[in-house]
């Protein structure tokens, strides 16, 4: 496979301007015809041959101009369609292809999810559906005429606006024509057609414009639609409120499809969606879901114009939209709900899996230089660091500056393929700042470390703080440069936050400290007082921190930092200092002791106090680091038993010491009133299942009752499956009789089957490798849909213990799921591969089975580029 560089780049050396589509919809005979309206591209060759895309494509027709032409002037396979020597001029192509939906198992271009029909183009999906100059760049003006049988899909929908429908003679088949005025790269062509309910709301945008909204779901299912639509209004309005734009097409719909490789698509007009992220109701969904909801409808939403009106120059540039466009959605999701809260929430993912694929043989930067496979690059590495090198973006530049570089960007860039460069000229413009440093955060991998230390000089009054940046080498990138970090700070005295005085170069006020320097010192004057200094507040960089504060400190900065991100956070390293030297040297269970009295002692004040007036936070509070976190910051050697050990320990200590608390609080918090998925009532529910966790590990019995009786009177998912969660850290039969009462509550929901399946998945015992497989014989389970393959496998590969199981037996098992997925669907057979990023970080018997598993993945014979790019990068 031929390795695809970011500076071999060239524009395409042809142009479509018109793309005229006419598609009889069929379920394995869909008849595909394409008219396109070329031109050469005064940017490319001339003269050059016109190489069309294609990806297990057979051409049934060709016309130049409307004329047949001669087969020596072309040449076509399931790869590619040539015309040699194409006219120097405007002229059009008509292409017939015929494709099959219903075995499209891949699930990219044109397929048929439980009878609809629908599509997923990016990144390269549109060539399994007509031979196209399939590139973000090239971008058209698309007219689609779609027909069917009417009873098979009464539904037929496209991009853009209807223009006009109507029965075809007999009754039997109906048609419906839509236009996009808006000009797109065929990765945002989307179409759905099949027999499909559906809630409507009208919207009036701020500068006028009527628009229809629509949300599409299976039929039955229109009452689970309502949230999914709310949030659209609510992210509309928001959009245009907070950056100023309005949407641009008369209609917008959303569409729920059960069988889907990720999240959402963003397809100009018609979003279509995993229906894990539409569908919701208390019976049905959590209150995790019903925030996934709103985040994913809202991200797909803000893509219209971050990522179509503007796209994507080459897919090197993914972050451009994908970075942009996550930074948008948090900010939304912490406006709608609690701003600390919601960062909370994304640092503990950007932790868990960007910071993990930093430290593995996956590591890459932001913006790829090379790949493969671009699908393999849709990451949290493109996704959510790249929102966070926006979010440093903001800091730096100020929030003015930061919104008239988006209003620039919006109206320079606007219908164009852009950059990064061009995204980054428009906030160096508003801002008169250099940002030719900043930029490496693009090209360089790697989690930096900040080694900071402080020193009081109460004679001199003065606090200097010395801070030092370190990044670790990536693959294909020894040698690191130093990058941009703004440190957002306090010094933390006995009455709160001291003043700042400093003449520091690096000070840039506001309480931010620019370290782009190796290394600095920062000086503060007029301190009377030797202050805990609080660093990173609210996270301000995607860095580690090494501050070596005592737990007395941390402890003090938990109770008094006046940053409600850095309050959590120093409880969680106080916990996670705890847990490294546990896990590293197992049997220092009286130092994890003493921490759990330090932490108990700590949370019981705040439990009592603080926590009832701000729950969503004090549920954050309660949860430890999760284990993998502790591997990785352990990064060596690692034993995922010794980490696990300790981790439980730690929690049931706490438990233990806080279980009246615990127990008072629960009863506090329990509330007689019916479910509401807001984020005040959300909060609650979190932190009442956060003590019940606890409560469970430090007591099975208390746990297993208390359990029992919370499944038995919620009435609402997020209680019953807490309640669940916690039952299965609880062996015994009353846990495999509430699992098999909660398999028969929802057995006609698949989607909350997968939550069961996940559970199950993640208990941490021997005996979880046998139960899951048996689970894969469930009538719930299915290895052809992506939703029960991350619930079933994806949960047990991110099961820590249980996938490292210490006689490689978890390797084995993942890694056939791979072999075998493959054969059917690509995507989510490389993501499954994915799970074995941290391998290296493993002690040597466990890395060396895992190794052995991975190579026997990478040698088996006839796998996609999907799995053989990661299995290849993933042994280099
Ligand atoms: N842009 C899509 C992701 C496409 C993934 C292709 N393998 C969803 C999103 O980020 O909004
Ligand atoms: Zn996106």
């Amino acid at each position: 496979t031929p390795l695809i560089r970011l500076e071999d780049y060239r524009p395409s050396d042809w142009l479509i301007d018109t793309v005229d589509l006419d598609i009889n919809l069929h379920p394995q005979k869909t008849q595909v015809r394409a008219l396109l309206g070329l031109r050469p591209n005064p940017a490319g060759r001339l003269g050059a041959p016109l190489i069309l895309d294609g990806d297990e494509l057979s051409l049934s027709g060709l016309r130049l101009d409307g004329l047949l032409i001669d087969e020596s002037a072309y040449s076509a396979t399931a790869q590619a369609l040539t015309l040699h020597a194409p006219p120097q001029r405007r002229f059009t192509l008509t292409i017939d292809t015929q494709v099959d939906p219903s075995a499209n198992t891949k699930l990219m271009g044109l397929y048929r999810s439980s009878r609809v029909y629908c599509t997923q183009c990016e990144a390269d999906g549109f060539r399994r559906i007509s031979y196209f100059l399939d590139r973000p760049d090239v971008m058209s003006i698309y007219s689609v005429r779609l027909e069917a049988a009417k009873l098979e899909a009464p539904v037929l929908l496209s991009n853009g606006n209807l223009v006009a429908a109507g029965e075809m003679a007999g009754g039997e088949r109906h048609f419906a024509v839509w236009h996009d005025p808006h000009p797109k790269p065929a990765y945002l062509f989307a179409l759905v057609g099949g027999a499909l309910d559906h809630v409507r709301q009208d919207y009036v945008t701020a500068d006028g414009r009527k628009v229809e909204l629509a949300v599409h779901v299976e039929p039955g299912k229109a009452g689970r639609a309502g949230w999914a639509m709310d949030c659209l209004v609510r992210c509309m309005r928001w959009d245009e409120r907070v950056f100023g734009r309005n949407y641009d097409l008369d209609v917008f719909n959303v569409v729920a499809v059960s069988d889907f490789n990720m999240g959402a698509m963003e397809n100009k007009g018609l979003n279509i969606f995993n229906d894990k992220y539409v569908l919701a109701d208390p019976q049905t969904a959590t209150d995790g879901d019903y925030a996934s909801i709103e985040a994913i409808i809202a991200h797909e939403y803000f893509h219209n114009w971050t990522g179509n009106r503007i796209t994507c120059r080459d897919w090197f540039q993914l972050c451009l939209k994908e970075g942009l466009t996550v930074f948008r959605d948090q900010e939304f999701s912490a406006d709608e709900r609690s701003r600390p809260v919601k960062r909370i929430a994304d640092v503990r993912t950007l932790r868990s899996t960007q910071f993990s694929e930093d430290a593995g043989p996956l590591a890459h930067p932001v913006r790829p230089r090379a790949y493969k496979e671009i699908n393999n690059f849709y990451t949290p590495t493109v996704y959510e660091k790249g929102a966070e090198v926006i979010r440093m973006l903001k800091l730096l530049v100020g929030d003015d500056a930061f919104r008239a570089g988006m209003d620039l960007y919006f109206d320079r860039c606007d219908g164009t393929a852009a950059t990064i460069e061009e995204f980054l000229a428009c906030f160096a413009e508003t801002s008169g700042k250099d940002l030719t440093q900043f930029a490496r955060w693009y090209e360089q991998a790697g989690t930096p470390t900040i080694v900071a230390s402080g020193r009081y000089d109460a004679a001199a009054r003065t606090y200097t703080l010395d801070l030092a940046q370190t990044t670790a080498p990536t693959p294909g990138q020894p040698d690191k440069q130093p990058v941009v970090l703004p440190v957002a700070l306090g010094l933390v005295g006995k009455a709160g936050d001291l003043p700042l005085v400093t003449g520091s170069a690096a000070y840039a006020g506001d309480g931010v400290i620019v370290l782009d320097q190796p290394s600095l010192s920062v000086a503060f004057s007029d301190v009377d007082e030797p202050p805990i200094p609080s660093l990173l507040r609210g996270f301000s960089a995607p860095a580690r921190l090494e501050l070596d504060l005592a737990d007395a400190d941390l402890l003090r900065l938990f109770s008094a930092d006046s940053d409600s991100f850095n309050r959590w956070q120093a409880l969680q390293s106080v916990a996670s200092r705890a847990l490294v030297s546990a896990g590293r040297s197992p049997g220092g269970h009286n130092a994890l002791i003493a921490t759990a009295g330090e932490l108990a002692e700590a949370l019981a004040g705040f439990l009592r106090v603080q926590a009832p007036a701000d729950p969503a936070f004090a549920a954050q509070v309660l949860r430890l680091p999760v284990p993998a976190d502790i591997a990785r910051e352990i990064g060596r050697d690692v034993d995922p038993d010794a980490i696990h050990a300790a981790h439980r320990s730690l929690a049931a200590e706490i438990g233990l010491r806080l279980r009246p608390h615990l127990m008072e609080l629960r009863e506090r918090l329990g509330t007689s009133a019916a479910y509401r998925p807001d984020a005040a009532s959300a909060g609650r529910r979190a932190l009442r299942n956060e003590a019940l966790g606890l409560i469970a590990l430090a007591d099975p019995e208390a746990g297993a009752r208390l359990a029992e009786a919370q499944f038995a009177a919620a009435d609402n998912l997020t209680d019953r499956l807490a309640a669940l969660a916690a039952m299965t850290l609880v062996p015994g039969d009353a846990r495999e009789a509430l699992i098999a009462r909660f398999a028969k509550t929802y057995a006609a929901e698949p989607l909350v089957l997968d939550k069961w399946l996940m559970a199950q998945a993640l208990i941490a015992e021997a005996g979880t490798l046998d139960r899951v497989k048996g689970l894969m014989q469930h009538p719930a389970f299915s290895l052809g849909n992506p939703n029960r393959v991350r619930a079933l496998i994806g949960g047990f590969a991110a099961n820590l213990t249980q996938f490292n199981r210490p006689d490689g037996e978890g390797y084995a098992f993942v890694a056939d799921m791979v072999v075998a997925l493959d054969r059917t669907n690509p995507q989510v057979a490389s993501r499954l591969l994915g799970s074995f990023k941290s391998w290296r970080m493993l002690e040597p018997a466990r890395k060396a089975l895992a190794e052995q598993k991975l190579a026997m993945v990478a040698q088996t014979p006839g796998l996609s580029r999907d799995v053989a790019d990661i299995a290849e990068r993933a042994l280099a």
